[in-house]
């Protein structure tokens, strides 16, 4: 049986050479002067409690992790707009370093919860020493205010263990209706919003 060690490398490598990929998406719009779809990229591999905690609720044998459990290896991608996520989604179709294998559209079909995102399951081939491994990646697109409500609603969930309080739970939904508010109003006014930018990068660069 291999070691967590063993098993996470691949993972933990993917994530590293998946961040710089991605962030240098936005640093491509920077240098052409165009409105970057991507505000930043974080990413991170899946602690191995949590992997623990997640197979156990899902019945997902550790033997099979490899294929069970699509998130293992994790990348967020923050847009301003929601418009913004379908020119990000198209920019990872286009590439032909991974292969999409699945996407979930979590915006269009919102979980009950209330959470919002556009996700992305990807089969990434890392370059080891003992040859190339395929390991699964999960990329979840969402914009700043569902990424703010995702954060604060998972840091919850992990106080209250899965089940909240039936006020709470209430004021997350109108919360996540607010987060949904807030992403309309901003699409409306996005033009006035990218002229002001424009205006002051102009302003910063003389
Ligand atoms: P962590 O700590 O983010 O790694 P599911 O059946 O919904 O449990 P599945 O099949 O893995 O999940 O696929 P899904 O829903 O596409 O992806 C799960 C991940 O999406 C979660 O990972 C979260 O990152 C995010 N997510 C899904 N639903 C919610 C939600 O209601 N609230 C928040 N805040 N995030 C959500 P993990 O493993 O839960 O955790």
């Amino acid at each position: 049986m291999e070691s967590w060690d063993d098993f996470l490398a691949p993972y933990t490598q993917a994530v590293e050479e998946l961040k710089v990929k991605l962030k240098g998406l936005r640093k491509q719009f920077e240098r052409e002067n165009i409105h970057s779809p991507i505000e930043f990229v974080t990413g991170r591999v899946k602690p191995i409690v949590s992997i623990l905690d997640k197979a156990s609720q899902k019945d997902i044998r550790i033997d099979k992790l490899g294929t069970g459990m699509q998130d293992i290896a994790g990348l967020r991608m923050m847009c301003q707009f929601v418009d913004d996520i379908e020119q990000v989604v198209e920019l990872l179709r286009g590439r032909n370093d991974f292969e999409i294998v699945e996407e979930r559209n979590y915006i269009s079909h919102k979980k009950a919860s209330g959470y919002r995102s556009y996700h992305v399951v990807i089969r990434y081939p890392v370059q080891t020493i003992h040859g190339e491994k395929n390991i699964l990646a999960e990329i979840q697109i969402r914009t700043l205010a569902m990424n703010f409500w995702a954060t604060i609603e998972h840091s919850l969930n992990y106080k209250y263990k899965g089940i909240f309080p039936e006020d709470i739970q209430l004021r997350l939904k109108r919360a996540a209706e607010a987060a949904f508010l807030l992403d309309a109003e901003m699409s409306q006014i996005r033009t006035e919003i990218q002229e002001a930018q424009r205006l002051f990068s102009r302003k910063k660069d003389s």
